[in-house]
């Protein structure tokens, strides 16, 4: 059986206890993983701290960006490994990890290493009202060690978007990935260690959440700043956890996001735009888009297509090449979405498409496959309309005029994403600058430049990473005045 590890200063370690990695294609266990005690997880703060000051703490940023250039070069180098990885831990399509995740984690470390070079600081002539002279000019200085903790969605893909521009900006990181993905975050440590990265400077403890390695983290005093990528609820304990010791947060989490279609839309593009927004990686993208309002005068004609569209898609063995659709990332989590499904029924839903399991006769029968489901008919109110399902299941309501559709689309806790789907490019700027998210595409759905600003409003995070943003949060400015 293949064991994964904890990766301390530059070691493979095992921890006290193991916890199985399950296959959620089939439901075998395909690995043993060492779970981190507290003792452990501070052996890995202390890394990272001595790690800050040695080497890598002297590095000039032109050798940093150049280390994390070389670790993209691995990971492209390695590629069919980490797909590997990627798809047995999580069950999602070869075709998505070859074309997503992986590509965009090498991405991540090649983006913030050329933005760490070139990104200048801001500086200031000051002349007081009576006639002194001086400089002002701001320094980046790394935050110290960085507990980096994440979800099963896009383990890889999520992980280095912040792992990369941590390091950049010169800090020590210790990372929790999810206790249900724990494969690529621990290859990861292999290729750093063949890029040259210092010990100490990566390191990973696995384990959970609650009184487990996730909170140990939180909690150490040696910790200097949190960033998360999770549920609400986690952010809510992570923000309690880390109150205590007032470290700085950063939080990207839960969605229940909309998406607005007129009828002036390009009918095929965002049926297919659509499609994608809705079932990707198995509905499982906190952008996924679960509630869907349609221009009234196209609703009947688009519901048929995205049935249509549900009904072609491929559930299949994620290796294969021609499978677009694969499980859900656990047996607890299929429970979760099949009792919105049996909800949905309660609340008075019609059905379009789905709303159960699949029957394929084969192994897949024991892992955590459902439908690609579509309702129609609730209230606005309903709880399938309200709360994240984080699967592959959305509303689809009508609406008649613009302001209808705004109003429906902000009425959530939630901010994170919205896709609006029109001709008219007027009406696009101005439906967009009306939503309540981080970030809201027009025409297209999960288009992502990475130096733009990503996070969400009110339940769905706090802060802004990318670009700059990361730069500004891993790193802590000085300002430095000098008297002329
Ligand atoms: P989760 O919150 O259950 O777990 C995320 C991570 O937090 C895991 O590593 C887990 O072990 C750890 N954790 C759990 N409890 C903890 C605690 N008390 N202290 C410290 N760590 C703890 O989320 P998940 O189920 O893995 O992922 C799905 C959720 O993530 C969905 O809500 C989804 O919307 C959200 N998500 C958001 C984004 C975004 O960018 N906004 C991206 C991906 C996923
Ligand atoms: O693309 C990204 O940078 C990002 N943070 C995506 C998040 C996806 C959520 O599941």
């Amino acid at each position: 059986m293949k064991q994964i590890q904890n990766y301390i200063d530059g070691s493979f370690v095992p921890g006290s206890r193991e916890f199985a990695d399950v296959n959620p294609a089939d439901g075998n266990v395909i690995a043993q993983v060492a779970e981190a005690d507290a003792s452990q997880v501070d052996q890995a703060v202390q890394a990272g701290r001595h790690a800050l000051d040695g080497e890598w703490g002297r590095l000039a940023i032109r050798d940093r960006a150049a280390r994390l250039h070389k670790v993209a070069d691995v990971i492209e180098k390695r590629f069919d490994c980490f797909v590997q990885a990627e798809v047995a831990d999580t069950g999602k399509p070869v075709s998505l990890a070859s074309k997503l995740d992986v590509p965009r984690a090498a991405a991540n470390f090649r983006v913030f290493a050329d933005l760490i070079r070139i990104s200048g600081l801001e500086s200031f002539q000051t002349q007081t009202p009576d006639g002194v002279n001086a400089l002002n000019y701001a320094i980046r200085k790394p935050l110290g060690v960085v507990g980096v903790i994440t979800p099963w969605n896009l383990p890889l893909l999520l992980l280095t978007w912040k792992v990369a521009p941590a390091l950049a900006c010169g800090n020590a990181v210790v990372v929790k990935p999810s206790e249900e993905t724990p494969a690529t975050a621990t290859l990861l440590a292999e290729a750093m260690h063949e890029a040259g990265i210092p010990s100490g400077v990566y390191n990973v403890v696995h384990g959970f959440g609650h009184d487990s390695a996730g909170e140990f983290l939180t909690q150490h005093p040696g910790v200097n700043a949190i960033t998360f990528t999770g549920e609400s609820r986690t952010g809510a304990a992570i923000m309690k956890a880390a109150a205590a010791t007032v470290k700085p947060v950063s939080f990207e989490l839960g969605g229940k996001n909309a998406a607005i279609v007129f009828a002036d839309c390009n009918f095929e593009e965002t049926v297919n735009g659509l499609s994608e927004a809705i079932f990707l990686n198995t509905g499982q993208v906190c952008l996924c888009a679960e509630r869907v309002y349609v221009e009234q005068k196209i609703f009947d004609r688009l519901l048929d297509a995205l049935k249509k569209k549900a009904e072609t898609l491929n559930l299949g063995w994620p290796g294969d090449a021609a499978t677009d659709f694969g499980p859900l990332i656990s047996a607890q989590h299929r429970e979760k979405v099949l009792s919105y499904f049996q909800l949905a029924k309660e609340e008075g839903a019609t059905l379009i498409t789905g709303g159960g399991t699949p029957k394929f006769g084969d192994a897949r029968d024991h892992g955590f496959y459902v439908q690609p489901t579509i309702y129609t008919g609730l209230s606005e109110s309903a709880r399938c309309v309200k709360e994240e399902i984080f699967g592959p299941v959305c509303h689809v309501a009508a609406f008649d005029s613009e302001e209808e559709a705004v109003a429906m689309a902000n009425d959530t806790k939630y901010g994170l994403a919205a896709s609006v789907w029109t001709s008219d490019l007027k009406r696009g700027h101005r439906v967009a600058r009306q939503m309540n998210t981080g970030i809201t595409w027009v025409n297209c759905w999960f288009l992502r430049d990475l130096r733009t600003p990503f996070g969400g409003v009110g339940l769905s995070g706090i802060g802004r990473e990318g670009g700059i943003h990361s730069l500004n949060f891993y790193s802590e400015l000085n300002n430095i005045c000098i008297r002329l």
